[in-house]
């Protein structure tokens, strides 16, 4: 398949990551929308271009690992899985009820292809680090994905796993990072800013640091990622700089951390991501 054919297959992709992550937070009627959405074009491009993984083998040994350490974006993921195969994706319609496989936050022994669980910030970059150093021990190719917020960022927990990283040449470990710009209850740089940036903090600990600032840009974020993949003796951090809340009408503006949309909202929001999806079929 020539490139400019799988960068429109990726868009799609994306779009409908989109789609479905609104209609799993509107079967519930609330959620953490804006963590979600923004990741949607990175989620599409790491399972759609790049990971070794069997939907009807969701623990096979050699598989890549995804870990999205910002679990609260537990949506986005549930999507990208059911359209990968793992479910059938309405299964996710059921987020956050009582018995359901699908929490708000992402859980391996709850549903299938979450490789880990997480929720409480900066403890997924540790699992990652763990499973990088794993697969390393076992002489496995496998390469995993961690997806962290610049708001979780501030987390202590980060920083001495990516030391350990760095200084164990886990060179088969990708951190994506979110860089919204925002956090919970407002924007990271008033909350606890990055003084000299993430890009600047992971190469002073010693990664590989690919700085994408359209990090909603599915071709950048392929790009990126191919670099990453030819780097030896270091660990690669992708710094994204995303939209929080991207192609959610009621979250995109105003960067909303959770949204509880009224009807009204939420109408206006599907018929927005269909018009982007028609859009985005005719650009081909
Ligand atoms: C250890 C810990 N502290 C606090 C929280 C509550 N919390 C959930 S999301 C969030 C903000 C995260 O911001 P960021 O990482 O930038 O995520 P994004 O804006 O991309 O959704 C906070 C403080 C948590 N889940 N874990």
């Amino acid at each position: 398949m020539q490139k400019a054919e799988k960068m429109q297959e990726l868009r799609v992709f994306a779009q409908e990551i989109r789609m479905e992550t609104l209609k799993i937070i509107h079967s519930l009627g609330k959620g953490h929308v804006g963590g979600a959405m923004g990741m949607a074009d990175a989620m599409a491009v790491v399972y759609g271009a790049y990971m070794k993984i069997d939907p009807k083998n969701p623990r096979w040994e050699d598989r890549d690992w995804f870990i999205l350490s910002k679990g609260h974006a537990g949506p986005v993921a549930y999507a990208t899985l059911g359209l990968m195969g793992f479910y059938p994706v309405e299964e996710a319609y059921t987020l956050n009820r009582p018995g359901t496989n699908f929490p708000s936050h992402t859980d391996r022994t709850k549903t299938i292809g979450v490789d880990l669980t997480t929720g409480s910030l900066g403890q997924g970059m540790s699992e990652a680090v763990g499973a990088a150093l794993g697969n390393k021990v076992d002489g496995r190719d496998s390469h995993v994905f961690v997806a962290i917020g610049d708001g979780e960022a501030d987390e202590g927990q980060i920083w001495e796993a990516a030391e350990f990283a760095a200084h164990y040449k886990l060179d088969h470990l990708i951190c994506l990072v979110d860089n919204n710009g925002r956090q919970l209850d407002g924007a990271v740089a008033d909350v606890m800013g990055h003084a000299k940036g993430l890009a600047a903090k992971f190469d002073a600990f010693g990664w590989h640091v690919i700085h994408v600032t359209d990090g909603n840009d599915v071709e950048k974020i392929y790009d990126a990622i191919a670099e990453a993949y030819t780097v030896t003796g270091k660990p690669t951090a992708i710094v994204l700089d995303t939209v929080k809340g991207k192609g959610a009408t009621f979250a995109e503006s105003s960067g909303a951390h959770s949204s509880e949309p009224t009807a009204e909202q939420w109408d206006e929001a599907f018929a927005y991501a269909e018009k982007q999806m028609a859009e985005i079929k005719a650009a081909k």
